[in-house]
């Protein structure tokens, strides 16, 4: 733990506070708060600082267009390619070429949650958990696909421990301990509009996770990269914590993201209206990229229309990506040329005295899609948002747990639908992966069954009619 080093820091970047404060710790205070600060990256920080301190500078843009996309098919030939994705999607499955990985390293400050999101009791009958209803979803598809899929987990310092004490109190939900990776993205300090570091305690400062863009880099310096290179993993399915809808390891993404022997891949659906709080994926400059529902560029597009009246730029981002291995290296050794993003946050800090204060923070983060311009190589595909997309973010409202449990109520009354069965509409429905991976299974499994429905249903790994 390096004083001289700290403190010459703080001095070249005006941060006398921080040197005051320090001064009047105890020598075992002094050693935790430099303790909490090898590893994180003040030059970056300030550096950010600077440059979200002069006025945003606007986009040169050529050419904005919608983007290519794999759209819902129609035709026998859309028909044909679909079948053939979905059968070559399948057959990487088989021969253990994926790994799923999970963003779950985000503070989810607005679901005001106390503990890791992935704990969060999500589903609509057995309040599972995120974390719990994504790792039987991994088991059922080990045994479905008669293979082991790699599960890897990206945490952050917020969470990484408690993430861990989950899983390991609940027995990683059947999981082989083995093949589940917990790896942990970097923090980043947060800072004032004047430009100070804050802190959350005595001895810490305030930091905040880099953003899932962080995940690159996570992945190669956790040396799991190469770990999944050794297993003979080509491609990663990438999916965010919050969203109990996603289609883990679709063999129908994976087969088109091969077909197309894209670098990165990514699912999208019709953005609800000019208002969701969606990236928006399009093409700049002939490059598919995300283009960010804060960023002020996209108040220039988000309403545009089509000649009948529709959104022109309807493709909504729904954070579900495939990932190519030697691209995730290329993006490293390149030096991870990603852009940094300023988010401007309330944040509980301390004043001098220790008295808890609220603050207004700077954020920096950088985002996973910003890797889609710079491959050579894309992919993007329509999702029905039905049956993929119900994301829980916020406490009320929208994407609320309220709303979230509605819309997984109504995928599994398609499914039973599906199946035959007619569910009145105040039952709650909630089949495990485990009863059925997915509307296909369960209507295999239901053939020539009576169910009853005075109560709500669970549909579950023991569940015999
Ligand atoms: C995100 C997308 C948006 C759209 C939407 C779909 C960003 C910046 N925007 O909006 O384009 O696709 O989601 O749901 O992503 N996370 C981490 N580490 C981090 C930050 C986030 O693991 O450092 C995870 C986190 O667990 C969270 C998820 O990423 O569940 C989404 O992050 P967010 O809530 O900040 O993004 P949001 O909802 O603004």
């Amino acid at each position: 733990m390096n004083e001289k080093k700290f403190l010459t820091l703080w001095n070249k970047y005006g941060q006398e506070h921080l040197i005051a404060h320090y001064k009047k710790l105890s020598k075992a205070d002094k050693n935790i708060f430099l303790g909490s600060m090898e590893g994180l990256d003040f030059d970056l920080v300030f550096k950010l600082y600077s440059l979200f301190c002069q006025s945003e500078s606007a986009r040169l843009l050529e050419k904005i267009e919608p983007a290519r996309i794999i759209t819902l098919p129609s035709s026998p030939e859309e028909i044909y390619l679909r079948n053939k994705a979905l059968a070559l999607g399948k057959s990487m499955m088989r021969n253990n070429k994926i790994a799923v990985l999970i963003a779950a390293g985000g503070q989810g400050s607005r679901l005001r949650f106390d503990g890791p999101k992935g704990t969060f009791p999500v589903t609509t009958v057995k309040r599972k958990s995120l974390f719990q209803l994504f790792s039987e979803t991994i088991r059922a598809l080990s045994i479905w696909y008669h293979t082991t899929i790699p599960l890897l987990i990206m945490t952050s310092e917020d969470n990484h421990n408690d993430t861990i004490a989950y899983f390991n109190i609940n027995d990683y939900f059947g999981l082989d301990r083995k093949s589940i990776y917990f790896f942990k993205q970097s923090m980043l300090p947060s800072i004032t509009p004047g430009g100070k570091l804050v802190l959350k305690d005595k001895t810490h400062l305030f930091v905040n996770p880099d953003g899932h863009g962080g995940v690159f880099k996570a992945l190669l310096h956790s040396g799991l990269l190469k770990d999944l290179q050794d297993q003979g993993i080509s491609d990663i399915f990438y999916c965010q914590i919050d969203n109990p809808l996603v289609k883990i390891a679709d063999p129908l993404f994976i087969g088109y993201h091969k077909m197309y022997q894209a670098e990165i891949s990514t699912k999208v659906v019709r953005r609800k209206n000019a208002e969701e709080k969606v990236g928006i994926y399009l093409s700049l400059d002939g490059k598919d990229t995300v283009v960010e529902y804060s960023d002020s560029f996209a108040k220039k597009i988000m309403s545009v229309l089509d000649k009948d009246g529709n959104l022109l730029y309807w493709a909504g981002n729904i954070a579900i990506h495939m990932l190519n291995i030697s691209f995730i290296e290329w993006l490293n050794a390149q030096g991870l040329n990603l852009p940094y993003h300023r988010a401007i946050k309330n944040i509980q800090t301390v004043d001098e005295r220790g008295n808890p204060v609220t603050t207004t923070g700077w954020k920096f983060e950088t985002f996973i899609f910003d890797a889609i311009p710079l491959a050579n190589k894309t992919c993007c595909m329509e999702a029905v948002r039905e049956e993929e997309f119900s994301p829980i973010k916020n406490k009320d409202g929208e994407n609320s747990q309220e709303i979230v449990r509605r819309d997984m109520n109504n995928f599994y009354r398609k499914w039973l639908q599906e199946a035959g069965f007619m569910v009145p509409q105040d039952i709650n429905i909630e089949i495990s992966p485990l009863f059925a991976i997915d509307k296909d299974e369960l209507k295999e499994k239901l053939k020539g069954k009576s169910l009853s429905f005075e109560k709500d249903i669970y549909l579950g790994e023991n569940f015999t009619v």
